[in-house]
């Protein structure tokens, strides 16, 4: 079996990782106390469920000490509105309806896909059960639009924009499972790049746009920061690729090799397709051969490599989206450590 990955070396002079954790804390406590508020207005039994999806208690109600997700949407929303000289209180609707729409899309992907855990618990329906599961989804999807129904119609624009491709990117990955390894009809990289910006990008983007556009940032600026949120949405895509493969589980909270098992196309399966191994890579893709050896030839196959590259060439691109508009220089710092701590995560 390979050794557990470093994803992306921390260049000199980066920001510490402890810098992120401190902006991703000021800005989950900005938003906390209205992301509760948006969730104690459901139903008590759905709100339940969302709230344990969040990770704020366990099955019945007790408090959780459970860690919840990392927050990236909201902080992302809080730097947007910052960065456009506005104070990140501007942008607390725009983090709750992000942060509803991310739990309410894991919530149901967990159930399209069938996992049974996330982020260390059962996930939601495995503890609930899949019809309660799926109102619960359903009531995070409708608080989203609720929190935003007074913020005007550029930010419903966006939010909404969001939401369509969303369903784009989750239908073309449901999609890709059922197609060849090889031939004509496989899946290639550049559908796997688009699928990826609208699965994971245009939520991102959303986030930082809606930011920007609550805290009055001009047309362009919010434009521009949506451009960045894609880019950064791409590059999460692929070290969450390398993570499903070669994550350590203690850490990510997923199975050891769980994508391989489920024999996803992931970004370095399908780069590894494209190299001289692809005959070999196939057929094991096709056997009943062990994770462990099919990860094994898609590392030396350059599968790996060639992930975090692209992972590290759309940080770029997001990076050179930031460049085009002025920003706060405060904030424009934070919201770049946050794209170096997403290629550098390893859960
Ligand atoms: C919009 C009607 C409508 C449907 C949505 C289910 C669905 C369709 C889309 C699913 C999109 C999806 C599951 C994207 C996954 C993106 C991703 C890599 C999530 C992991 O995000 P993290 O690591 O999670 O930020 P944490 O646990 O840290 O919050």
């Amino acid at each position: 079996m390979s050794a557990l990955p470093t994803p992306v070396r921390a260049p000199e002079g980066a920001p510490s990782a402890a810098d992120v954790h401190r902006t991703l804390e000021r800005c989950r406590a900005l938003v906390a106390p209205a992301l509760r508020d948006a969730v104690a207005g459901t139903h008590p039994w759905v709100g339940e469920m969302a709230a344990y999806s969040f990770g704020w208690c366990e099955v019945g109600g007790a408090p959780s000490r459970s860690s919840g997700g990392k927050g990236v949407r909201q902080a992302l929303a809080v730097l947007g509105a910052e960065a456009s000289g506005a104070p990140g209180g501007a942008a607390v609707r725009g983090a709750v309806a992000v942060e509803l729409v991310h739990a309410f899309s894991l919530l149901h992907d967990d159930i399209m896909d069938g996992d049974e855990s996330r982020r260390r618990r059962p996930t939601v329906w495995k503890a609930y059960g899949t019809g309660p599961a799926v109102l619960a989804g359903d009531a995070l999807f409708a608080l989203a639009v609720e929190t935003l129904a007074d913020a005007g119609a550029p930010a419903m624009r966006l939010l909404s924009r969001a939401l369509r491709d969303l369903v784009h990117g989750q239908a073309d990955d449901l999609l890709f499972a059922s197609r060849p390894w090889t031939g004509p009809e496989r899946v290639r990289l550049r559908e796997y790049r688009t699928m990826a910006e609208h699965k994971t990008g245009a939520l991102l983007g959303c986030a930082v746009a809606l930011g920007a556009a609550l805290g009055g940032a001009p047309p362009a600026t919010v434009a521009a920061l949506d451009r960045a949120g894609r880019h950064l949405g791409v590059a999460f895509q692929a070290v969450d690729d390398v993570l499903g493969i070669w994550g350590d589980p203690a850490v990510t909270g997923k199975p050891v090799h769980g994508d391989l098992r489920e024999r996803k196309k992931t970004f370095p399966v399908l780069a590894a397709l494209d190299s001289p191994a692809a005959g070999r890579l196939s057929a094991l893709l096709e056997s009943s051969a062990a994770p462990s050896e099919i990860a094994d030839l898609i590392d030396r196959a350059g599968g790996r490599t060639a992930t975090l590259a692209e992972a590290r060439h759309q940080a770029a691109a997001a990076r050179a989206a930031l460049d085009t508009v002025p920003l706060a220089p405060g904030p424009a710092a934070e919201l770049r450590s946050l794209l170096d701590f997403v290629i550098r995560r390893e859960q």
